[in-house]
């Protein structure tokens, strides 16, 4: 029986059929998912605290209810995430003690420091163009909770990116110490951001097998080529150097020829020895210990409830 559970599975997915919560699907599957999007929850939970570093000090009333806004919204990305791991089992406090023993991964993109006004410039136009590139492929991801949650949340980290691009603008077309501040968030930034689509083909140990059951569809070395390409014009167009002086136009591949990234920096900032990882997860815990007692007022109020509708 197993087996040909196992064979209707893999046809299901060779048809682009979506799993559903209730499928049979095989055990590593259902563990390399809920690893992905859990790490993808944590990465949009852990993700609002270097712009929130920002909120009270945003340079206009305007941009603080734009940023605001964006913070809330990846609130809401996490607790969807969360709430599509769960239909595969995982629990949801059980996600979350792991993010705050260190034991769960979270993007290495959220352990830099978020140093002037120019960095949520940077972050919108760089990190969620990265979040954009890698995400749209997965609104077509095996796993349907995780495929339509991608749907919705490209829809507004659409708006994200374009709210960055925009502050960069306004940065890069203004006083000559605007444009210094563009260019050195962009420099801070860049490197960073090409990590987020993870390590190179050949050294990682997941890409093949997800490949393969369509969970991921295009490799770590395609979307980061494809981001690449994307944005060296857009750089131009602000007038902003690509702090990359091994890039060129290769003109038999179409595509950018780019430096090697610094691989010993992602695996450290993934150990969580980056910049600012201790103090993320800090602020966390903190925030998690804080709320307790809106949890409990809330359970309190649903256990009054139940009772006034049993009486
Ligand atoms: N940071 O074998 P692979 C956002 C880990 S966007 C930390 O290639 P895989 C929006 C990887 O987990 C950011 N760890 O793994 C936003 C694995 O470890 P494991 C979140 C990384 O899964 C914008 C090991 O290295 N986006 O939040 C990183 O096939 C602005 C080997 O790697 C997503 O999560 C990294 N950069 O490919 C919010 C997208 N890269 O688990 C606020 C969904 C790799 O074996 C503000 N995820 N690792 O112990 C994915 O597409 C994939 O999981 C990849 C990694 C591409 C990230």
């Amino acid at each position: 029986v197993e087996v040909n559970l196992e064979e209707q599975f893999e046809a299901k997915v060779a048809k682009d059929i979506r799993i559903e919560p209730k499928d049979w699907m095989p055990d590593a599957y259902r563990k390399t998912l809920i690893r992905q999007i859990s790490q993808h929850a944590h990465s949009e939970i852990v993700g609002m605290l270097p712009e929130g570093n920002w909120i009270t000090r945003a340079p206009s009333l305007k941009r603080k209810a734009i940023l605001l806004a964006k913070v809330q919204d990846e609130a809401g990305h996490g607790l969807y995430l969360y709430s599509a791991a769960e239909t595969l089992g995982a629990s949801r406090d059980q996600m979350i003690a792991d993010l705050h023993s260190g034991k769960a991964k979270y993007s290495s993109i959220f352990n830099y420091p978020t140093l002037s006004w120019a960095d949520i410039g940077a972050i919108g136009w760089l990190v969620d163009g990265a979040a954009i590139m890698n995400q749209v492929p997965l609104c077509r991801t095996s796993y349907g909770p995780y495929a339509r949650a991608m749907v919705r949340v490209c829809k507004e980290e659409s708006f994200h990116q374009r709210q960055g691009f925009e502050i960069m603008m306004k940065l890069c077309n203004g006083a000559p110490e605007q444009k210094k501040m563009a260019q050195e968030a962009f420099n801070r930034w860049w490197w960073p951001t090409l990590m987020m689509f993870g390590p190179k083909d050949d050294e990682s140990p997941n890409t093949e097998q997800s490949m393969r059951w369509r969970i991921k569809r295009f490799t770590n070395d395609e979307l980061r080529q494809r981001f690449v390409d994307m944005m060296v014009p857009q750089a131009e167009f602000l007038g902003l150097t690509v702090p990359d002086k091994d890039l060129k136009w290769n003109e038999k591949k179409n595509g950018y020829d780019f430096g090697e990234i610094n691989w010993n920096e992602f695996w450290n900032v993934v150990k969580g020895n980056g910049p600012c990882n201790k103090q993320r997860i800090q602020t966390r815990v903190k925030a998690y210990e804080e709320g307790a007692w809106v949890r409990e007022a809330a359970l309190a109020h649903a256990e009054k409830r139940a009772q006034r509708e049993r009486q």
